[in-house]
């Protein structure tokens, strides 16, 4: 049987980018697939400092926004990591498996330490393998991924089978959904991913900010000195960011958002991306304000996926433990 997992790192406000390169997706593949399981990846977060109840209110944000774009968990199983602790107990044993230098080559390693001003933690460094154990946890068969994710899957790939090698054929490996739009960009640096952690505020658009900090942030959004709307990330990475957006939330392919915008200057054009992205949102935007006001409902959610999850990954673990020796 398909089984699919994905994770979406608990460390603020969801945003643009979360929405158009994995909840849009995730939200098909629940109907698509038979067995789906999203988790709220909280031990994740801790890979860098983060305030105690910072972290606990971004863990409801996320829940309630998930469920407020369509994540329904009649469909899906939606749970919250470090409930289920089976999850760190399989990232050590996949560790005990790993070279240091197969870890050491990951871009994300090198780009989010230089860009910390403090040492990088050893939770840092090693995560690629606590994903590899989320994954594996579950013997999961299919992985949706965006572009900067490729890496490590391989990673959990090689993994799954060095671990099938030394121990008997046991984890499917499990292959990469690749996700077909392109990277959001930071509104005020193109060249960027946008990203929660963005200490620019006006660069990343979460999908929960109210229409007057939409028009704002696009109004503020940096393109170049063409007033045409092209679409070329190579030479106009700001426009064509926009447009990227403009597809993604209206779901148009570029070449007919393009083609709609002939004749438009980047100015007027950022107001019309600017409200299609307003359209979208506002209903979710009310829905998770909604949700946000009961936050015992989101916590019997959380519990009640993580009960579910639970009944999947303990048969696996109590096998992976046989099969290492522990019992
Ligand atoms: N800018 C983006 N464009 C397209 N897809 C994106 N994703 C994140 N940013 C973009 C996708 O969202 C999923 C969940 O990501 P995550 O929150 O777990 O981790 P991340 O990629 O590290 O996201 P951020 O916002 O950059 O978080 P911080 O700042 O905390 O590191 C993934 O599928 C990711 O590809």
């Amino acid at each position: 049987m398909d089984r699919i997992f994905s994770g979406i790192q608990p460390t603020g406000k969801l945003h643009l980018g979360n929405y158009c390169g994995a909840i849009q997706n995730w939200v098909r593949f629940q109907e698509e697939y038979n067995s789906v399981l999203y988790s709220i990846v909280d031990l994740h977060a801790l890979t860098v400092p983060r305030e105690p109840a910072v972290l606990r209110q971004s863990i409801l944000d996320t829940t309630a926004t998930l469920l407020a774009c369509g994540i329904n968990p009649e469909k899906c199983l939606l749970f919250q990591q470090s409930q289920v602790p089976e999850h760190a107990e399989l990232g050590w044993i996949l560790g005990c498996l790993t070279n240091m230098p197969r870890v050491q080559t990951f871009p994300q390693w090198k780009v989010k330490n230089a860009s910390q001003n403090y040492e990088g933690t050893v939770g840092l460094f090693t995560y690629p393998i606590l994903q590899a154990a989320d994954i594996l946890l579950y013997k999961s068969t299919h992985v949706p991924v965006g572009e900067d994710q490729v890496l490590h899957l391989e990673l959990t790939r090689d993994i799954a089978q060095h671990f099938n090698k030394k121990y008997g054929n046991f984890f499917p490996v499990p292959k990469a959904i690749l996700s077909t739009t392109k990277k959001v960009r930071s509104l005020r640096d193109p060249t960027a991913k946008m990203s929660k952690s963005d200490p620019q505020k006006l660069g990343t658009l979460n999908i929960t900010d109210s229409p007057e900090e939409i028009v704002l942030k696009f109004r503020k959004a940096v393109t170049d000195f063409t007033s045409e709307v092209t679409y070329d990330p190579d030479s106009r990475p700001g426009v064509s960011n926009l447009v990227t957006i403009h597809a993604a939330v209206t779901g148009l392919s570029i070449k007919e958002v393009v083609h709609q915008c002939v004749g438009l200057d980047t100015a007027h054009y950022k107001g019309i991306v600017a409200e299609a992205v307003i359209q979208k949102f506002a209903p979710i935007r009310n829905e998770s304000k909604r949700l946000l006001e009961d936050k015992s409902h989101l916590e019997k959610v959380l519990q009640a996926g993580a009960e579910k999850a639970k009944e999947l990954a303990s048969p696996v673990y109590q096998e992976i433990r046989r099969l290492v020796g522990f019992q």
